[in-house]
């Protein structure tokens, strides 16, 4: 079935206008009427809706791109629709404007709706200033919406507002008073009317009777609009859209409040007050019986000697972070042990191997390896929560920290794409980083990016510990001492090696069916290194 061409319809004498949204992709069906971009210009948004059903075969325009009357936007292969319905939603935009006479007194003149094409009882759902405000020429003064498109009235010259003619949800239509504006240099004897905003006109009559998609809740029903429920396009005005781009917030995020559905100013403001909150909530509030007392300020040296020693930058760094991550994420540890008697065989068996090709192959190598083939199998756990608490970030790189002793403190430097790596290649990196970071010439960038972390403690000691998350990572694995444990085969204990696990895991995220499935599957695949292969 032939394309047919999506074309911006007229839209006024505007040339070169932004599109700001698109809001079909490649394969969407789509039905006629649905909004397929969102071109803004500096006074109006308006949606460019579809001239017939059908589905999105390409997509001509990205976001950014500046597109006038007749520029082709959308291809879509028709369902049903006679090619010739395409292109013909014609929103059109006037210009006008009727400078104010001067003279030299101070003068309160009303500022009237200018020329808004053929729309008439257009609702009004923001008034952006209030009495009081000393406003300046072109600052917005009321949003005005039509069921295509909004528009701000700027104001006609710079003035004081002394009293706002209408209220929100007011149909005015053009010539009706706004405000009152007491302006020097003004003249009473006529209505100012403020410069025209661009509007689109209102659609013509479909050529089928189709009854017109309600893309927005009805006004009563929507007082708060869960954030993620704005599947269809978004509706805010110009100023809310510039406001929400220098907030860097994608709309599609905000709950919508205003009038059939519209994101307001305040909502935006909302949205990121409530951002703010969430991530201060780990410092948490007072009288939520967990404020933390201060710490204890004690002159030891009145029980004996002392000796003060400076912590270094790292050791800070380190109680920081720690701190913080022990208090916001709530952890739960789930320990066992993996039974690495094959595995060591074959490690020792490769040992002059790997020591021929200058790397040390200890057990951790091999744990390393594991994390990564582990995390594949488990998405979730190779995940963040957004700083915001509403999205959960899936990776699909495979980065494994490891905490490392230093002269300084601990560092936790970073093996990337463990997944396309050999054990040979892992222990190199690892070498190089542990040797870099304890003499203190690794980069910062060396130690970001991990998906997940593990902390052994080697030799060192201990048959399990409570591994502290490094947010905004949500696992990580602590490995304590392996030791020859007897076993119990079915039919007699045999003597095995034994590898103690504790896996800590953000209980936000992972859940304890989970975190179990997780741990023994990488217990697993260390008993039988084949494993890794599948
Ligand atoms: N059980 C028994 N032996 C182990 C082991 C384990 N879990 N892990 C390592 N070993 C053995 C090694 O095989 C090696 O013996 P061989 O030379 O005979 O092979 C020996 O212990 C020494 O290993 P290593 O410590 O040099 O190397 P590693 O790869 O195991 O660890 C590193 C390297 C950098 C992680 C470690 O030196 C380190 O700094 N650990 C501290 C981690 C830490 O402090 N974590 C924080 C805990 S909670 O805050």
């Amino acid at each position: 079935m032939a394309l047919q061409e999506i074309k911006v319809p007229d839209i006024g004498d505007y040339q070169d206008v932004e599109v700001i949204e698109i809001n079909v992709s490649v394969g969407d069906t789509i039905a006629e009427e649905d909004s397929l971009l969102t071109l803004e210009t500096d006074k109006a948004s308006m949606e460019v809706p579809s001239p017939q059903a059908g589905v999105v075969k390409e997509i001509l325009v990205n976001l950014g791109d500046k597109v006038s009357e007749g520029t082709v936007v959308i291809k879509v292969e028709a369902v049903g629709v006679e090619p010739e319905a395409a292109s013909e939603k014609q929103p059109e935009a006037k210009a006008d404007s009727t400078p104010a006479p001067t003279s030299t007194s101070v003068q309160v003149v009303p500022v009237i709706v200018p020329d808004i094409g053929d729309y008439d009882g257009v609702d009004v759902i923001e008034i952006n200033v209030s009495v009081g405000d000393v406003i300046k020429e072109e600052d917005s003064l009321v949003t005005l919406e039509t069921d295509k498109a909004s528009m701000e009235v700027p104001a006609p010259n710079a003035g004081k507002v002394v009293e706002i003619m209408v209220n929100l949800g007011d149909k005015v239509s053009k010539g009706d008073v706004i405000i009152q504006l007491e302006q020097s240099g003004g003249n009473a004897q006529a209505p100012v009317a403020t410069e025209a905003p661009k509007a689109e006109a209102k659609q013509e009559v479909p050529k089928k009777e189709v009854p017109k998609k309600e893309t927005s809740k009805p006004a009563a029903a929507k007082s708060v609009v869960d954030p993620v429920a704005h599947t269809s396009p978004v509706h805010a005005s110009p100023a809310v859209r510039r406001l929400a781009r220098i907030l860097e917030i994608d709309l599609k995020k905000i709950p919508a409040t205003g009038p059939k559905g519209r994101i307001t100013k305040d909502d935006c403001n909302n949205y990121i007050k409530n951002a703010i909150n969430k991530v201060q909530i780990g410092q948490v509030s007072a009288g939520s019986g967990l404020d933390l007392l201060a710490d204890p300020v004690v002159d030891f040296s009145k029980f004996g000697e002392i000796e003060t020693q400076p912590l270094t930058r790292i050791n800070k760094l380190t109680s920081k972070n720690l701190h913080r991550n022990w208090v916001k994420i709530p952890h739960v540890t789930f320990y066992d042990d993996a039974d690495i008697t094959d595995l060591e065989d074959f490690r020792k068996a490769k040992k002059a191997v790997a020591e021929k090709v200058g790397v040390k192959m200890t057990p951790l190598i091999f744990l390393i390896k594991v994390a990564a083939q582990a995390l594949k199998e488990f998405p979730r756990i190779n995940s963040s929560l957004s700083a915001d608490g509403e999205d959960l970030i899936l990776k699909k790189y495979f980065n494994i920290g490891v905490a490392v002793d230093t002269p300084n403190g601990l560092l936790v430097p970073v093996i990337k794409d463990v997944d396309q790596k050999s054990l040979f290649e892992i222990a190199r990196d690892f070498m190089d980083l542990v040797n870099r970071g304890r003499e203190g010439k690794i980069k910062p960038d060396e130690m970001k990016g991990a998906c997940f972390t593990i902390s052994s403690l080697g030799l060192l000691g201990s048959t399990g510990f409570t591994p502290i998350i490094n947010m905004p990572e949500v696992a990580i694995m602590g490995v304590s001492k392996s030791a020859i444990k007897p076993v119990w085969n079915g039919s007699e204990f045999v003597p095995r090696l034994m590898l103690p696990l504790s896996l800590s895991v953000d209980h936000r995220v992972i859940d304890g069916a989970l975190a179990a499935k997780f741990l023994t599957r990488f217990g697993g695949m260390l008993t039988d290194l084949r494993e890794v292969l599948l």
